[in-house]
């Protein structure tokens, strides 16, 4: 049975993709094809950002399937998000136009503020300190950060916009502003181990939807890695799963998240891969295997972004 899209809704009611292709690492030469790939095979939702560097090659792999009809822009729902050292009120629209230039669209779905902290604008986009640190903008709080998103939103260049990687106090300043435009989703770390059920519970509350960054585990991530470090994919119970459905650990990962209700966008550049994560469309996790998921919770965060610890407003 060929796989379809399901969806959860944005504050607007915008339909939003539960399950997207990731891109962060994606080699600029893979990514293009990942790309063609994901949308021949159902994707209709794409995880990109500035940062990653590759939003040129992504928006190639979009134009392709564009033009040879397989989708039209309204079918497609494009995430991308402000780095860090564009946070000042005059970057953010150059920083955003940037984006939607090398993704060549004329509008976001939804546009993300990366992080929380703020870096220096004026030293490239990884300011590094002599001890390895990233150098912040203190000055900057993130909640002016949002009013400038806000901006985006009445331009029309952007759909909606939310938040990555911000803590539960965080959220609640924002949330704590007059009302103007939604935050319409939180992009966190989310997988079994860190199963963030504050984060969502808040979000249920005030009608945000949450992305899971990392579902599988994030194998490619950079730092040092210890013997003890938990592999996702490797779990047992996860492992256990898998065997008994017939579906790969990736498959078991991805669709934890669907039957929760959390977006999920696992990254792949491997064709065979990116088929096999949509096809977690297709099967469902028993009431018993989603608690032996559940109770894996532990509050274990596989990235911490350590060069930035020391910033004003780092999260975690
Ligand atoms: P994931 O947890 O998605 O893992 C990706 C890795 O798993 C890649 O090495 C990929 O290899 C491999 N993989 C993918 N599918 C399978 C499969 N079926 N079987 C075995 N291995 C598989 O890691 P990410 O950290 O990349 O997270 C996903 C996305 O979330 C990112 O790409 C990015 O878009 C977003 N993100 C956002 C962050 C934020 O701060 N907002 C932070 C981190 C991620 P290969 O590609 O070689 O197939
Ligand atoms: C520093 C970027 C982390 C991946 O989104």
């Amino acid at each position: 049975m060929a796989a379809s899209n399901l969806f959860t809704a944005l504050p607007g009611g915008a339909k939003f993709p539960l399950l997207g292709l990731g891109t962060w690492q994606s080699e600029k030469g893979k990514v293009r094809a990942a790309v063609e790939t994901a949308i021949e095979c159902g994707y209709r939702h794409i995880d990109a950002a500035y940062i990653y560097s590759n939003e040129k090659e992504v928006g190639e792999g979009i134009k392709t399937k564009m033009t040879d009809g397989t989708i039209k822009r309204e079918d497609l729902f494009v995430t991308t998000k402000l780095w860090l050292s564009s946070h000042k009120p005059d970057k953010v629209e150059p920083c955003c136009r940037e984006s939607m230039k090398n993704l060549g669209l004329d509008y976001i779905d939804l546009y993300l503020i990366h992080w929380p902290m703020s870096l220096v604008d004026d030293k490239g986009v990884f300011p590094l300190g002599d001890d390895g640190m990233l150098i912040g903008d203190d000055s900057i709080d993130y909640v002016d950060v949002w009013k400038s998103m806000e901006s985006l939103v009445d331009k029309g260049l952007v759909r909606a916009i939310g938040v990555c990687n911000f803590n539960l106090s965080q959220i609640q300043r924002v949330l704590d502003l007059p009302p103007r435009h939604p935050i319409a989703n939180l992009q966190v770390e989310c997988h079994p181990l860190l199963a963030q059920n504050e984060l969502i519970e808040l979000c249920k509350k005030y009608g945000i939807t949450v992305t899971a960054y990392s579902p599988l585990g994030s194998p490619e991530r950079p730092g040092i890695r210890t013997p003890t470090d938990p592999v996702l994919m490797d779990d047992k119970v996860v492992l256990d799963i898998a065997k008994k459905r017939g579906v790969s650990t990736a498959q078991v990962l991805i669709r934890y998240q669907i039957q929760r209700g959390v977006v999920v966008i696992p990254k792949s550049v491997t064709s065979s891969r990116i088929q096999q994560n949509f096809e977690a469309l297709n099967f469902e996790l028993s009431k018993e295997e989603m608690q032996a998921l559940i109770d894996l919770n532990r509050n274990c965060r596989l990235l911490d972004f350590p060069m930035s610890k020391s910033l004003k407003y780092y999260p975690f």
